[in-house]
């Protein structure tokens, strides 16, 4: 499964590389590698991220990416530091967070595999992932009510659609953490494993999307995150359409024509 890591290029943030796949698509990891502040975000930190996110969509060899910390933080949030002395005017005038908007526009399928905190905009960027693979002793939360801000990254929207109004308000109004295993329970974390387990179920999962027919899983994923922003009519609409578009890949007439021979299918990607 794991036969070779090709670097994604050089970072001083993150550890980025490619696993070869031999089945399908290769699969790309990012680290977050900032271990002295429990991996939080930078800009830079963000910027690297997402020029592997964009190297990736770009890249017609793969099919996934995992993002992940280390053991002790996925990540603690943004930077607290490159934050503190900034004003209002100045963050807004300057975009200061612009990088994180374009994890919306990313095409491919990313995972966030998560072990210790995924605190403030690190259970932000987790979140902005396609799933959430953790750990039982993962701990997230949003603490920035304790610094006299709120959510900026997207927390207040996607954790109440993940979690519900009431957990949601639970945790951003008290800042308190919650385990790997309260945030499964709660619908946030889709896969919850044991605490050495959770890199190694991350990336069998994202092998196994990268086995998939690569048009297909981008546009059921486009299709997918429509429906936070769709009415269901507007949804189904937009759903039939991708369908219908898939009929234009070659995939789609060699995935059911192996079906009828009882083969299996060869994917072009294409
Ligand atoms: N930023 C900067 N440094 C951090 C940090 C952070 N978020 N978290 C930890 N560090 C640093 C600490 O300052 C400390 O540095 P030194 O003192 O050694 O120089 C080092 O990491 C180790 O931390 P601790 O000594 O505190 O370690 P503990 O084990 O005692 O505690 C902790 C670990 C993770 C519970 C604690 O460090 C902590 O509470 N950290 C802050 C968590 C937090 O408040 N996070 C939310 C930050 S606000 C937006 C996008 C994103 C955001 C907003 C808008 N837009 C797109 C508009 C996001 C905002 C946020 O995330």
């Amino acid at each position: 499964m794991e036969n070779n890591k090709n670097q994604t290029g050089v970072y001083k943030n993150i550890n980025s590389y490619y696993i070869d796949n031999p089945d399908g698509l290769s699969v790309c990891i990012i680290e977050i590698n900032r271990p002295e502040v429990k991996n939080a975000l930078n800009t830079e930190t963000m910027t690297e991220i997402m020029d592997v996110l964009e190297q990736v969509d770009n890249d017609d060899s793969t099919g996934c990416t995992v993002i992940t910390g280390s053991r002790e933080a996925f990540s603690a949030g943004a930077d607290i530091k490159e934050m503190a002395e900034a004003g209002a005017i100045d963050i807004y005038l300057k975009d200061r967070f612009a990088v994180w908007d374009k994890l919306r526009k990313i095409k491919k399928p990313f995972i966030a595999a998560v072990s210790g905190y995924a605190l403030g905009g690190g259970c932000e960027l987790a979140m902005a992932c396609d799933l959430i693979i953790a750990s039982e002793s993962a701990k997230f939360g949003q603490p920035e009510i304790n610094l006299a801000v709120i959510p900026g990254a997207g927390g207040t929207q996607r954790l109440t659609r993940a979690v519900g109004k009431g957990k949601a308000m639970e945790m951003i109004l008290t800042g308190k953490m919650f385990s790997g295993k309260e945030m499964f329970d709660a619908g946030l974390v889709s896969v919850l494993t044991r605490e050495d387990e959770y890199m190694n179920e991350a990336l069998k999962t994202a092998i196994e999307i990268s086995n998939k027919p690569s048009i297909a899983v981008q546009l059921a994923k486009e299709s997918i995150l429509k429906s936070f922003e769709l009415s269901l009519n507007e949804g189904i609409e937009f759903e039939r359409k991708n369908f219908y578009l898939l009929f234009a890949s070659e995939d789609k007439f060699e995935g059911m024509k192996a079906f009828i021979e009882k083969r299996k299918p060869v994917w072009k990607h294409k």
